[in-house]
């Protein structure tokens, strides 16, 4: 019975993976979202953190260029830099989604860096972000919000269970 139960949650979790996220695009404009979360906020704390990965299944590299929520003030594209031993942010202009690879935004790498937060970010509750490709145009996702320290989706890791998994197809935006 155990061993069913651990191979059924292999199974969910498989089909999650492959289904979490909304894809965008078409032909040469293939985009998908996975593994999208945001972390809990803790006491007054003023920005937080979004972490995805995206899959591009076209042939054209395609540019995270931008970030779009009603939740911060001035949402931002973060990376990590050493710096004489010292692990320091800096906001890039853009993160390159390479045509047939993906890019993944994950805690002390890239991430969305949500400056100046409307709200605590509250374990549990949903951030609604817009990405916004170079060729791809802006895809919408709401993020599940993970603990303060999380470093995966809420729920990934035992039950393919994790909100709002939509699977959206909707054809590239030329611009
Ligand atoms: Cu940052």
């Amino acid at each position: 019975m155990r061993l069913f139960l651990k191979l059924f949650f292999a199974f969910l979790v498989t089909v999650g993976s492959l289904l979490t996220g909304p894809s965008v695009g078409a032909g040469d404009n293939m985009l998908m979202v996975v593994e999208a979360f945001a972390r809990a906020t803790a006491g007054q704390a003023k920005n937080g953190a979004a972490f995805l990965t995206v899959m591009n299944h076209g042939s054209e590299d395609d540019f995270l260029v931008a970030v779009e929520t009603t939740a911060a003030k001035r949402p931002e594209l973060h990376t990590h830099i050493h710096d004489n031993g010292i692990m320091r942010m800096r906001q890039v202009a853009e993160i390159k989604v390479p045509a047939g690879g993906s890019a993944a935004l994950k805690p002390g790498g890239d991430h969305v860096m949500l400056m100046g937060l409307v709200a605590p970010l509250t374990a549990g509750a949903a951030l609604p972000l817009v990405l916004v490709f170079k060729h791809a145009g802006r895809i919408t996702v709401d993020m599940p919000i993970g603990s303060v320290a999380a470093a995966a989706p809420p729920g990934s890791a035992h039950s393919g269970h994790s909100g709002h998994s939509g699977h959206h197809m909707k054809p590239a935006k030329k611009n």
